[in-house]
């Protein structure tokens, strides 16, 4: 009897051991923006290739459907699931400190990942995520050179108004730009970062502007791009190497592989592949190691072939064969 009793005692301890190890798992909430770009969807598989429950994680990912409101009411709404931590990129930068106090004073850890918010990084804990500035002055810098000097009338297809990707990429473009009078930014217009909104205000360019009153056409990521080029394949409109030029941002596999084949001359990188420095900064959290306020994603730019730069690195198969997403 007392064999029996010892071992029920023993059986009872181990599934108390086991589920007191299932509560081990660090809760991780990640707000993301949506699902508009490759770019996007490749940064939310790798969050769950990462986040996994074998390394010790729980991950509640929820898409945002690239609404403000929402994105507020849903991080209100993880405040309330007491996660370990939560984990925000924001579909725009405005209108973050009230909802990040309210994260602050319910003692939840709070990391900014990918864009960036117009919010004292008092209200946070830190910020993971590329420099989007950074990446306008490449792609300038690349036109500047692949220009070198000649005119040229330039069109914007913007990625989401109001959004750090759309705003850095601008600021960083046109500080090149005020260093080229030769230059003439004639349109700029909001895509949305997807290839419906590329396409849709490409065609609205060429009614207003026709074939040939523009030559360059930048668009802030990979998908406003495609649309921008089945807008021109409608209008029978020549783009490549002797044609328009399209300047991209994103760098995903399909922009490398359309950069590679000449339809994009420029393709400035944007590294989505961004868990695994989340989940070492949220180590070191736990570790109660000191962190910095701000961990840089580095990346780097990309031409078509044919195309000599010291700004940027020539595409060849090689180095679309290397490429991760
Ligand atoms: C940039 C990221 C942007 C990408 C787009 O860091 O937030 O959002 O450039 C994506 O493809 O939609």
């Amino acid at each position: 009897m007392k064999k029996l009793l010892a071992l029920v005692l023993a059986l009872v301890m181990v599934l108390a051991a086991t589920s007191a190890f299932a509560d081990g798992l660090l809760k991780i909430g990640y707000v993301q923006v949506g699902h508009e770009s490759d770019w996007r969807m490749a940064n939310t598989q790798n969050y769950y290739d990462v986040f996994t429950k074998e390394a010790g994680f729980e991950l509640e990912l929820i898409d945002c459907d690239n609404d403000h409101a929402l994105q507020l009411a849903k991080v209100r709404e993880f405040v309330q699931k007491d996660f370990d931590y939560i984990v925000i990129d924001p579909i725009q930068t405005a209108g973050w400190d009230d909802v990040l106090k309210e994260v602050q004073d319910a003692g939840i850890p709070c990391i900014i990942a990918d864009r960036s918010v117009d919010a004292s990084a008092d209200l946070y804990t830190t910020a993971v995520g590329t420099d989007m500035t950074a990446e306008g002055e490449t792609a300038g810098k690349w036109l500047a050179e692949y220009l070198n000097g000649k005119e040229a009338k330039i069109l914007v297809i913007e990625g989401s108004t109001g959004s750090s990707a759309a705003i850095g990429r601008a600021e960083g473009f046109n500080k090149i730009a005020a260093e080229h009078p030769e230059w003439k930014i004639i349109d700029s217009q909001d895509g949305d970062f997807t290839q419906a909104g590329g396409q849709q205000v490409m065609e609205s360019f060429i009614k207003t502007y026709g074939a040939d009153g523009f030559d360059v056409v930048v668009c802030h990521n990979d998908n406003e791009a495609y649309g921008a080029m089945d807008a021109m394949d409608a209008a029978e409109i020549k783009y490549g190497v002797d044609g328009k030029i399209i300047i991209s941002f994103d760098a995903t596999k399909e922009g490398l592989t359309r950069t590679l084949n000449g339809q994009i001359l420029c393709n400035v990188e944007c590294n989505p592949i961004q868990a695994v420095i989340v989940m070492n900064v949220i180590k070191a959290l736990q570790n109660n190691e000191t962190v910095e306020k701000f961990t840089l994603v580095p990346d780097e730019g990309f031409c078509a072939p044919g195309i000599t730069s010291e700004i940027v690195t020539t595409m060849t198969d090689e180095v679309l064969a290397g490429r991760k997403y």
